[in-house]
C-alpha cells in the first residue's frame, strides 16, 4: 500500500468522522471522556464528577442550559428540505418538596446555544414575556413540565408538551410517569420528515414502549433554520427542582439508540445493606447469620412500624390514638373516605370505633424526622387549644414518617366552597352569616395571638382553612401546621409557607411569620368574603387582578358598594360592610406596623361603627398600588388560591375531585402551598 494512499485513507476517515460527529452522537454520562468538551453549558448548568449533568439545583429562579457545542445541519441547503431527526435522553427531576415540582425541563432546538434573553420560572429558560409566540424565535421544544401554568393553558402539573415558538404547547398530554418522582425517565423524540409526524415516547425503563404518548402531525420546516443547536433547558421559579441529565443520544436521518439506564450514572440512592460478606462466609455460619438477621430484621420491622411514643405523650395520654384505631376508623384510609387533599397531606373521614363519633383524620408526611419530632412535641400544646371558633384537634398518632392528626368533623365543609363553588347546589351565604364567619375567625385569631398562654401563629389563614360547623359558625382549622413545613430537612433554611394573595409582602422578603402576617392574611380573607372574589384572580382583567387594589379604587371613588359580591343583590347591612371594608383594607396594609392588632379588629367589629375605624390613608401606600408589586411574575405561575377546588383540611371536596392525581378529574390541580427558600 503506498504511503500517499494511506494518508488519503486516514484523512478521509477523519473527514468521515467529522461529518458523522455533526450528525450523530452518543453520550452515556457527560464526564469529559464521554462528551469530550462537546457540550456547551450556560446558566448554572454543570457536570459533576460522576458525569451527571445538572441543569439546575433547587434554588429558586435559576436557568440551566446545555447544548451540543456545534450547530447541526437540519436542512438541505440546496432545496431547504428538513431532514428527519431522532433523539433519546435520560433525565430526572428531584423537587425540593416531594409533590411540588418547579418548573421543568425541555429538549430544545434553537438558533442559539445560550438563549440569552430567556427567563426562568414558567418560561423554562426558553423565551421571555416579549417574544412568546413570535415566529422569528425558531424555537422547537419538548417540555417536561411539573407546574400547571394557567397563563400558557397547561393541562396539569405533570405533562409533556410540544412547544413551537411558544410556551403554550401546540400539543400536550399528561405524562405517563410521575416526572417529579426523582426516578430516571427515558424519552425518545423522533421526527419523520417524510410523514411529517413527531413522536414522543416516555418510560422509566431502558425499553422503548410500543406506543408513543404523543404522535403529532406537524410540518416543522417553518420552525427550523438550516443550522440549529440542540440541547436542553431547565428553570426553577418560586418552587424549585433539581434537573438532571444522565445520557443523550442524537442522530440525523436515522433512529437514535436507546440508552441502557443501568449503565448510566445515577443519583445516589439511600444506602442499602450489603450482603456480600454473608455469601463469602461458611455455610453454617451463613445459615446462623441468616436466622439471626431474620430475627433482628423482624424485630427492627416491629420497632419501626410501631407507633412512635414520645415520653411526654405518655403524660398526655388521652390525646394519643393508636394507628390501628385510626386505620379502622378510616377503613384503611380508603379512597372513598377521602375528604380532600392539600399540600400538607390527605384528609379522610373516619368513624371512631368506640364512640362512633365522626372525625376528620389528616395524614401528614414530612421529609425530616427531626422536624416531625419537634412538631409532634408542639402538638402537645397546640392540641390543648380550645376555642369555639377553632376546629378542635382531638389527638394524633405518629408512625414512621407519617403524622396522623385527628380533628372534629365539620359537616358543612369549608368557606371557599360557599364563596366560589358557583354550582347551584351550594347555597349562597347571606350577608349575616358572612359577617358572623368573619367575626368568628377574628375571635379565633385573637385567642391564638393574645389569649392563650403563648402566642400561636396560624400562618395559613385563608378561606379554605375556615370550616363551617352545623350552625354555620366559622371555625379556623389547621393552626400551626404550616410551621412544620417551614422547617425543611435542612434547619438553616427558612421557607415561606402560605398561599399567594394571603402572604404579607414582608413575609416573602424576610421569611419570618409574625402576628402581623396573620393579620394581613385575615384582611385578605375579609375582603374575599365581602366581595365574593379571590384575593388574586388571574382570570380577571389586569387592573382587577389584585382584589385589594380593586377595593381601594372603588373605595377612593366612593363606590364601595360596587365592590360587594353582586350575588348578594344589595342585601346587606351598610354599616357592617363598611366596617369590614375598612378593617380589610387596614389589615392589608403593606407596612406591618400600620396593620391593627387582632384585639382592635375584634373591637371594630363589635362596635359595628364605621367611624370607629381609623381613616384609611388618602393615597395608596405602595406607589400606585395597595398591594406591593413584585408578585407579577409568579402570579401567573401560582394562581394558587384561585384555583383551589379542594376544601381542606376537614371538609367535603365539592365535587370529589382532589389535587395530586388522587382522583382523575379535569379540575385544575394546582399546588396551593406557596413556598420558597428565602
Ligand atoms: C444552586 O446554585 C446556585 C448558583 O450556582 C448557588 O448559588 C446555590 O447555592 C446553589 N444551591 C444549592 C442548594 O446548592
Ligand atoms: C439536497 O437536495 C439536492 C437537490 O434536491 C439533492 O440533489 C441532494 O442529494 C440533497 N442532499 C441531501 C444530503 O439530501
Ligand atoms: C440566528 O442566529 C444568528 C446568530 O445569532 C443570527 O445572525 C441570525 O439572524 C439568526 N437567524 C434568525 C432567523 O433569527
Ligand atoms: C418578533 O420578533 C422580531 C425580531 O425580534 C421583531 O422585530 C418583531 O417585532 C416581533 N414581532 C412581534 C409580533 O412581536
Ligand atoms: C402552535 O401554537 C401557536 C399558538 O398556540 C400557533 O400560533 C401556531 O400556529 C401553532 N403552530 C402549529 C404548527 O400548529
Ligand atoms: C415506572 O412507572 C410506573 C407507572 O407508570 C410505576 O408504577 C413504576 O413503579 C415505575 N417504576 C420505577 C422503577 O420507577
Ligand atoms: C348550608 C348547609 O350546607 N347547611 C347544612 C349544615 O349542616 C347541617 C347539619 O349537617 C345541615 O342540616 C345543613 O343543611
Amino acid at each position: 500500500m503506498s504511503k500517499t494512499f494511506f494518508i488519503l485513507f486516514l484523512s478521509s476517515l477523519s473527514l468521515l468522522s467529522a461529518l458523522a460527529q455533526r450528525e450523530e452522537f452518543e453520550f452515556s454520562g457527560f464526564n469529559s471522556g464521554n462528551s469530550n468538551g462537546n457540550i456547551a453549558l450556560s446558566g448554572i448548568a454543570e457536570v459533576d464528577n460522576d458525569g451527571i449533568l445538572r441543569l439546575t439545583n433547587d434554588t429558586r429562579r435559576l436557568i440551566g442550559h446545555a447544548f451540543y457545542r456545534v450547530p447541526i445541519r437540519f436542512k438541505n441547503s440546496t432545496d431547504g428540505y428538513l431532514f428527519s431527526f431522532s433523539t433519546t435522553f435520560a433525565f430526572a427531576i428531584v423537587p425540593e418538596y416531594p409533590k411540588l415540582g418547579g418548573h421543568g425541563l425541555a429538549f430544545t432546538i434553537a438558533n442559539s446555544s445560550s438563549l440569552p434573553d430567556a427567563l426562568p420560572s414558567q418560561y423554562l429558560g426558553l423565551l421571555n414575556a416579549k417574544n412568546i409566540g413570535n415566529a422569528s424565535n425558531h424555537l422547537f421544544a419538548v417540555e417536561f413540565d411539573t407546574v400547571q401554568d394557567f397563563e400558557f393553558g397547561d393541562i396539569n402539573d405533570n405533562h409533556v408538551g410540544i412547544d413551537l415558538n411558544n410556551l403554550a404547547s401546540n400539543k400536550s398530554v399528561p405524562a405517563s410517569v410521575n416526572l417529579k418522582s426523582g426516578d430516571t425517565t427515558q424519552v425518545w423524540v423522533d421526527y419523520d420528515s417524510a410523514r411529517k409526524v413527531l413522536d414522543v415516547w416516555l418510560a422509566n425503563t431502558s425499553t422503548k414502549p410500543a406506543n408513543p404518548i404523543i404522535s403529532y402531525a406537524v410540518d416543522l420546516s417553518p420552525i427550523f433554520l438550516n443550522e440549529m443547536y440542540v440541547g436542553f433547558s431547565a428553570s426553577t421559579g418560586l418552587l424549585a427542582s433539581s434537573h438532571y441529565l444522565f445520557g443523550w443520544n442524537f442522530k440525523m436521518n436515522g433512529v437514535a439508540k436507546s440508552l441502557d439506564l443501568s449503565s448510566l450514572p445515577s443519583l445516589p440512592k439511600p444506602k442499602k445493606k450489603n450482603y456480600a460478606l454473608l455469601i463469602a462466609a461458611p455455610v453454617s455460619a451463613l445459615l446462623f447469620l441468616i436466622a439471626a438477621l431474620a430475627t433482628a430484621g423482624y424485630l427492627i420491622y416491629k420497632i419501626k412500624t410501631a407507633d412512635v411514643i414520645e415520653d411526654w405523650e405518655l403524660v398526655t395520654g388521652p390525646h394519643r390514638f393508636s394507628y390501628k384505631e385510626l386505620k379502622y376508623a378510616t377503613k384503611r384510609f380508603r379512597e372513598k373516605e377521602l375528604l380532600g387533599q392539600g399540600g400538607f397531606g390527605k384528609v379522610y373521614r373516619g368513624v371512631l370505633p368506640g364512640t362512633k363519633e365522626e372525625v376528620a383524620v389528616k395524614r401528614v408526611s414530612h421529609e425530616s424526622k427531626q422536624g416531625l419530632r419537634e412538631f409532634v412535641a408542639e402538638i402537645a400544646s397546640i392540641g390543648r387549644l380550645r376555642h369555639r371558633n377553632l376546629v378542635r384537634m382531638q389527638g394524633w398518632c405518629r408512625r414512621r414518617a407519617d403524622l396522623l392528626l385527628v380533628y372534629d368533623y365539620m359537616p358543612n365543609g369549608s368557606l371557599d366552597k360557599y364563596l366560589f363553588s358557583g354550582d347551584a347546589t351550594t347555597p349562597l351565604l347571606p350577608w349575616s352569616i358572612r359577617f358572623r364567619v368573619i367575626r368568628s375567625v377574628a375571635a379565633a385569631l385573637l385567642y391564638l395571638h393574645e389569649e392563650w398562654e403563648s402566642v400561636v401563629l396560624h400562618r395559613d389563614v385563608k378561606a379554605s382553612n375556615v370550616l363551617l360547623d352545623g350552625e354555620l359558625n366559622g371555625r379556623l382549622g389547621d393552626f400551626g401546621l404550616a410551621k412544620l413545613y417551614e422547617r425543611g430537612a435542612n434547619p438553616s433554611t427558612t421557607r415561606v409557607v402560605g398561599t399567594l394573595g394571603y402572604l404579607a409582602p414582608e413575609l416573602t422578603r424576610t421569611g419570618k411569620a409574625t402576628t402581623a402576617t396573620d393579620v394581613f392574611a385575615f384582611g385578605a380573607l375579609v375582603l374575599e368574603v365581602v366581595c365574593g372574589r379571590r384575593p388574586i384572580e388571574p382570570k380577571a382583567l389586569q387592573d382587577e387582578l389584585v382584589l385589594v387594589d380593586l377595593v381601594w379604587e372603588k373605595w377612593t371613588a366612593g363606590k364601595w358598594r360596587e365592590a360587594v359580591d353582586s350575588r348578594l343583590a344589595g342585601e346587606f347591612d351598610d354599616a357592617e360592610v363598611e366596617v369590614s371594608f375598612r378593617v380589610g383594607m387596614m389589615c392589608s396594609h403593606p407596612l406591618p406596623a400600620a396593620r391593627p392588632a387582632m384585639r382592635d379588629v375584634v373591637r371594630f367589629f363589635e362596635d359595628g361603627d364605621p367611624s370607629g375605624v381609623p381613616e384609611l390613608p388618602s393615597s395608596p401606600p405602595a406607589g400606585g398600588h395597595f398591594y406591593e408589586v413584585g408578585f407579577e411574575d409568579f402570579v401567573h405561575s401560582y394562581p394558587s388560591s384561585s384555583f383551589e377546588k379542594v376544601s381542606w383540611p376537614l371538609s367535603f371536596s365539592p365535587n370529589g375531585g382532589t389535587t395530586g392525581g388522587m382522583t382523575a378529574t379535569d379540575e385544575a390541580a394546582t399546588p396551593f402551598v406557596f413556598s420558597t427558600v428565602v
